[in-house]
């Protein structure tokens, strides 16, 4: 859409002289230090990296373009008839920091239709993998499978490309490759679990109802689409997903290859795996207990034995987070005004009330508070996707859209090939002084 291209370039064209300022007259400046324990800890909690989509808050959760997720589910225009806000309105955001108008949101909203039709070769290649395949690695193919079509790759290798209008092609890739997303996933799950009875996209819906129709699921499963992806969108870009994607596209790969790169990573068990990770651990439970919910020292148990048979309560804890996560909280809220008694609810519900006090007893886990997939995979099943190994496909597509937004004002603000030092352990050794 000509509108949000063009507020876009002068978001970017606007913001760039802050950004040169700062490494020309600031380039000194100390923000951080690190530690021997962060080097060898996963790099956790150095200030290194820098994105204005969203920003973490370790205490009051994430803020995107500083909104919090309550103001954005509020403030942003509604599809007619839905609780939820069009998810391209939430894309116009991310890029813009501003609200869109209902005006912008359909010129949006146009614009992935016009783009959405996947090229067969895709299905094809698809239909080629085993159907045990994982649907992540089915997703990653998919995404990296239509590299030949990007148009920052053409035009970069045409030579005719000026490093100011890089974000430019990156944005039209972004575009062409988010609105093909619905079809792509709601086609992998279609094809693994439902014999291939592919439903046909409705031109008429929006990005997150037409996923829904696509996936077969009758209402609110169109505003449970919208509701999921914009709150798994974006966290800042310091967490695996967020940060490969980030990454790749700093040495110039196009957004094929880095959001299918991001795709991987999200699909490690301690990032984006875990909320399928959760159900399978509560239907162990559900199995055990022959689905009546467990009292509350049954629970208390069951956590205890998982953690002493060296396993991680999936869902819980978190890298940056320190109090209960945002996600999980809007997410709760949805279901006590759409699922209250369901009992799968209610067994999150009680996890809720045991697990953070077990792991504060242990005493290793820095955030012993759930994070967004404690709930997400509940509100999935409750609705009748049952098929958990396909839940984080879920987190994925909405993770494009922020991951993609970094990766155009990346572009836009001229951002270099990241490149931080290793060091080697005798070289920690001596600085340690014991060597
Ligand atoms: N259950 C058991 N132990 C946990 C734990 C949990 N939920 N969370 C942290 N710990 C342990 C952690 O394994 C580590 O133990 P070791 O020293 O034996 O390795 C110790 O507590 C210190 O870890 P931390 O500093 O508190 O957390 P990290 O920053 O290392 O890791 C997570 C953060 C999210 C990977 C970790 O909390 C975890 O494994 N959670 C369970 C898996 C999960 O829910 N991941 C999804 C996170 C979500 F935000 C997302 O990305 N989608």
């Amino acid at each position: 859409s000509q509108v949000l291209k063009n507020k876009l370039k002068e978001k970017i064209e606007g913001w760039r002289p802050r950004t040169a300022r700062l490494t020309k007259e600031f380039g000194n400046v100390k923000i951080d230090e690190v530690t021997i324990g962060q080097v060898i800890g996963g790099a956790r909690d150095i200030k290194c990296l820098v994105t204005d989509i969203s920003y973490l808050d370790p205490f009051e959760g994430i803020r995107f373009r500083g909104l919090t997720i309550p103001e954005v589910l509020e403030k942003l225009p509604k599809v007619p008839g839905g609780e939820m806000p069009y998810v391209e309105g939430f894309f116009f955001f991310l890029l813009t920091g501003d609200i869109p108008s209902m005006k912008d949101v359909e010129e949006v909203a146009e614009e992935f239709k016009k783009r959405q039709d996947v090229p067969q070769y895709v299905f094809d290649m698809l239909k080629a993998l085993p159907k045990d395949s994982h649907p992540m690695a089915m997703l990653s193919a998919a995404i990296v499978s239509m590299q030949r079509e990007s148009i920052f790759f053409k035009e970069y290798e045409e030579g005719k490309l000026h490093k100011n209008d890089y974000w430019d092609p990156t944005y039209e890739d972004s575009l062409n490759l988010l609105a093909k997303l619905p079809r792509i996933a709601s086609f992998i799950y279609r094809w693994k679990y439902k014999n291939g009875d592919i439903i046909p996209s409705d031109p008429k819906l929006d990005w997150g109802g037409n996923f829904a129709h696509m996936m077969g699921i009758p209402k609110p499963y169109d505003d449970v689409s919208r509701m999921y992806f914009i709150l798994h969108s974006d966290h800042e870009s310091g967490n695996v997903s967020a940060h490969t994607g980030h990454l790749i596209a700093s040495a110039l790969s196009d957004i094929y290859y880095s959001i299918s790169g991001m795709v991987n990573g999200l699909a490690g068990p301690l990032h984006g795996l875990a909320n399928q990770e959760v159900l399978k651990w509560i239907q162990e439970i559900y199995e055990k207990k022959g689905g009546n919910v467990p009292t509350e020292e049954e629970m208390k148990q069951f956590v205890w034995d998982t953690l002493k048979s060296g396993q991680v309560i999936p869902g819980f804890g978190h890298a940056v987070l320190r109090k209960t996560d945002p996600r999980y909280t809007a997410q709760r809220e949805f279901c006590l005004k759409h699922l209250p008694d369901d009992p799968l609810f209610k067994y999150v519900d009680l996890l809720y009330k045991v697990v953070p006090p077990i792991l504060l007893e242990q005493g290793k886990a820095k955030n012993p508070w759930p994070n967004v997939d404690a709930q997400s995979g509940v509100i999935q099943w409750y609705y009748g996707l049952r098929e958990y190994d396909f839940y984080t496909v879920l987190f994925a597509v909405g993770r494009a859209l922020g991951v993609c937004a970094n990766i155009i004002w990346d572009r836009g603000l001229g951002y270099p090939i990241e490149r931080p030092k290793s060091v080697t352990t005798d070289m920690l050794e001596e600085a340690a002084g014991i060597k």
